[in-house]
């Protein structure tokens, strides 16, 4: 089955030196938008947001273990770039976006088995390290990837994926292929030596590579300000002569529009751009890092960086523009509260029975067998 595509609309972009470079069109990408589309980004919000929500409600429960890395706050940048891509498009995510995996082309449908992104299921099977998870147990987390499915396999290392990411699209373009690649990166990857060669490799050869940086203020217990020594990250853009583009990451729309400048860029062969989303990190760099994070973080500073709920901040828009009531954004009320805070009740039904389903997939897979600990390890000799 085909997967959707969007065609990004002609929205001008900077394709020159220029560093920030904006839309220079009235019209908005996201004002191309449907309603369907409006509201369907908001439910992926919230999925994004009851994913993360769900997995540290298990861990307490004890039903999980392991490390969780949250994405809560930040849900906007990743529904806000992948929503506009194609399914043949390739993204690389890390760990701080893990609902990126299943994310990826859910516009083609949530229950699509040929849609290109993973299934929640086989997410869920990697949190639990179960046999129907990609890793196969090595790992608990984002140390994944899918060549059919068009997701660079994550590495560790900060800033490393962006030149796997660059040789992935360098090949796809050789093979005649039109695809991008989203590689996401906080801010404290761009402080790695392979962050820049990566890019300027990429702007040397025109390659349709797109790296978001999540710039949530925190880098473990390093604050922005020990990375960076510019106020934007988006301005070392001028440095490679490619568009940086500066996006609200609290607000869905927002990091639509500037992907899609950036997309549209890429697939007219003008080569890379880098978008920084601004946000904050909600929790501690990991859920073993909470309780030092409390101590690094004031919380005033927490409080406020958390303060633009990227949910709320959805529904605004969505009432303003006449897609939903008041009383419909009342109705799920997720927005603004600790995971713990949380009820399912907060959550549509049908986000809350399309997690539990991946979990249960989870649960009903059993753990590899111990003897496949030393499989693709090394090479097999014939
Ligand atoms: C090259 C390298 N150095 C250090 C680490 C250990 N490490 C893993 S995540 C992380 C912090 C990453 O911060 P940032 O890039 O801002 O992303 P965030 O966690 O805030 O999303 C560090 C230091 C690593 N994985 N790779
Ligand atoms: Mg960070």
């Amino acid at each position: 089955m085909e997967t959707k595509t969007l065609t990004p609309p002609k929205s001008g972009s900077g394709s020159g030196r220029k560093s920030k470079a904006e839309p220079q069109s009235t019209t908005k990408p996201s004002d191309l938008l449907t309603p369907e589309d409006c509201l369907e980004m908001l439910k992926q919000l919230y999925l994004a947001r009851y994913f993360d929500v769900r997995l540290i409600k298990e861990k307490r429960r004890g039903r999980l273990t392991g490390t969780l890395y949250s994405s809560h706050n930040q849900e906007a940048i990743l529904v806000g770039s992948l929503y506009g891509l194609n399914g043949t498009d390739w993204i690389s995510p890390i760990h701080r976006d893990m609902p990126a995996f299943f994310i990826k082309d859910l516009r083609a449908g949530w229950d699509n088995p040929d849609r290109l992104g993973m299934s929640i299921g086989e997410v869920c099977a990697q949190v639990w390290c179960r046999s129907g998870s990609p890793g196969r147990a090595r790992d608990n987390w984002s140390h994944i990837g899918s060549k059919s499915k068009r997701i660079v396999h994550s590495t560790s290392m900060l800033a490393g994926t962006i030149p796997v990411a660059a040789g992935v699209v360098l090949a796809d373009r050789l093979n005649g292929g039109d695809a991008v690649v989203l590689t996401y990166n906080g801010e404290g990857s761009t402080a790695q030596g392979v962050f820049h060669e990566a890019i300027n490799f990429a702007a040397v050869h025109k390659l349709p590579v797109i790296t978001i940086v999540e710039n949530n203020m925190w880098a473990y217990g390093t604050p922005v300000e020990l990375e960076c020594p510019t106020e934007d990250v988006a301005t070392r853009a001028a440095g490679y002569g490619i568009p940086g583009l500066i996006a609200d990451g609290q607000d869905v729309f927002d990091v639509y529009d500037k992907v899609m400048v950036a997309v549209e860029h890429a697939r007219a062969g003008k080569g890379p751009s880098i978008v920084e989303c601004k946000t904050f990190r909600a929790y501690g760099h990991g859920d073993h890092d909470d309780d030092r994070a409390a101590r690094y973080r004031t919380k005033e500073d927490v409080e406020s960086g958390r303060s633009r709920d990227p949910i709320a901040i959805c529904k605004i828009h969505l009432v303003n523009k006449g897609y939903l009531t008041k009383a419909e954004a009342k109705k799920y009320m997720a927005e603004n509260k600790h995971a713990t805070q949380t009820s399912d009740e907060d959550f549509p039904p049908d986000v809350v029975s399309y997690m539990s389903k991946g979990i249960e997939f989870a649960l009903a897979s059993p753990p590899p067998p111990a003897e496949e600990g030393a499989m693709w390890v090394f090479r097999e000799e014939n």
